[in-house]
């Protein structure tokens, strides 16, 4: 059914600037459904993000309290908020180069101190703002403004690095898996300690059009074919599984 979210935006606003076929918004929407099913009362909350498309999710579209901090710096602007009102509800969301690019150290450091904050990574595996840059996120052999010949590296796993640093939860889903998505924000949302989700959020306009998907649709379906979930993983081959992305909950999985 859907759900009528107008009470948590700020319709006052300029219209939100994500593209056709942004991922980021749909992931705009799937937070405040998964607040609105916890009953969680956003006065009680503060959103964090930093500079990007990504930072624009909660800022300024959410009517809550919102703190829209420096490139790279959400997580450290988001600690010491928490350090200082540990009652605060306390969720960053921003991009894949603003949270494990430039503000890498922080990710690694708030998940070995696992401060009970919940990290949500929008990953287009782009600098989409800024006109489409290659970043750690980036698949080898993709095809991005600053990558013409194809990522010569191989990009991170962050939830194999945020897990081994020593966070509490570990997720990874794709926009396009909306209820999936839902419940693991639902989850984050309640655990205690530092929760951290990456979310697969497909970007048509940079990271599409260099990759020979000519429409936002043919963007989204090549990261709906792309994303499968852990469990139908297991009935494939690795062969098949050679360029698949595997989706699901990982927390836990160090020794
Ligand atoms: C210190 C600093 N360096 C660089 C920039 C330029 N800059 C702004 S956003 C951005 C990258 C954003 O990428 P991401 O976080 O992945 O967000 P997206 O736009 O892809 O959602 C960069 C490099 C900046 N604003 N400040
Ligand atoms: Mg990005």
């Amino acid at each position: 059914m859907a759900r009528d979210l107008k009470q948590f935006l700020r319709l006052e606003v300029p219209p939100m600037p994500f593209c056709p076929g942004c991922g980021h918004k749909i992931l705009l929407r799937l937070i405040l459904t998964a607040i609105d099913e916890l009953k969680i009362n956003i006065d009680e909350m503060l959103f964090v993000s930093g500079i990007g498309c990504a930072g624009w999710i909660p800022s300024p579209h959410y009517d809550a309290d919102t703190l829209h901090t420096l490139h790279g710096r959400a997580i450290a602007f988001a600690t010491g908020a928490k350090m200082f009102n540990p009652k605060l509800q306390v969720l960053v969301i921003s991009g894949d180069g603003d949270i494990a690019d430039i503000g890498g150290n922080h990710l690694i450091h708030a998940a070995r101190r696992n401060i009970d904050i919940t990290v949500i990574c929008a990953n287009n595996m782009n600098y989409g703002m800024t006109g489409g840059q290659v970043c750690s996120t980036t698949p080898k052999g993709a095809f991005t403004r600053t990558t013409t010949k194809g990522n010569p590296y191989c990009p991170f796993d962050l939830l194999k690095l945020v897990d081994v640093a020593g966070a509490t939860y570990v997720a990874r889903y794709s926009v396009l898996q909306p209820l999936a998505l839902k419940g693991s924000l639902k989850k984050a949302l309640q655990i205690k300690g530092f929760s951290f989700i990456e979310v697969i959020s497909p970007c048509p306009a940079q990271f599409g059009r260099l990759n020979q998907l000519d429409t936002p649709r043919d963007t989204l379906e090549f990261f709906k074919d792309k994303c499968i979930m852990k469990e139908d993983a297991k009935a494939l081959s690795p062969e098949e599984l050679k360029d698949k992305i595997i989706t699901g909950e990982f927390s836990n999985e160090r020794n």
